[in-house]
């Protein structure tokens, strides 16, 4: 992992958006994530040799229900650190920020994948090995959580780069 780690502080701003989603009334009935309509898709996580500080997980977040969701954060059975990370263009370095807070709207899909937005597993006492499975969890503004058990694998499922075409 040769980026360099910036805080929370790096997309602070990007968070002020989303502050008219969560300023509106709470008129809907709270509903589960799965009542909200999103679900996991081929989530994974690289394993890394043991005694690595930090390990990486991808996969599709995908959205289909009608009311727009905002992501502010996810877990995993590691019972460890989890972030969401994104990797940004610093002058000819590349570096990873956290986000804080990130919008799903209807029809849409979060994607983390290897280069780009990625879970940031941290602070684990037993590093993902080949072959284990990781239960990883989405969470929304109103704490429902979206979960899915991911593999743990050397590369990605596979392996050719067809991206489901979720750009942002
Ligand atoms: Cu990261």
């Amino acid at each position: 992992m040769d980026f360099l780690m910036t805080g929370r502080s790096g997309f602070r701003n990007l968070s002020a958006p989303f502050l008219s989603l969560l300023l509106l009334p709470l008129l809907a009935p709270s509903l589960t994530a799965a009542e909200q309509g999103a679900h996991w898709e081929d989530a994974w996580v690289r394993s890394v040799p043991p005694g690595a500080a930090v390990a990486a997980a991808y996969g599709r977040l995908v959205h289909h229900g009608a009311a727009p969701l905002t992501i502010t954060g996810v877990t995993s059975s590691l019972g460890a650190k989890a972030q969401m990370h994104d990797i940004i263009a610093d002058g000819d370095q590349r570096r990873m920020v956290a986000i804080d807070a990130s919008p799903l709207a209807p029809g849409e899909a979060l994607v983390f994948s290897p280069g780009g937005r990625h879970i940031m597993l941290m602070e684990f006492e037993q590093a993902p090995a080949e072959g284990e499975t990781i239960e990883l969890c989405a969470v929304t503004e109103d704490n429902a959580t979206i979960c899915t058990m991911a593999p743990v694998r050397r590369d990605a499922p596979g392996s050719s780069h067809h991206d489901s075409g979720h750009h942002h």
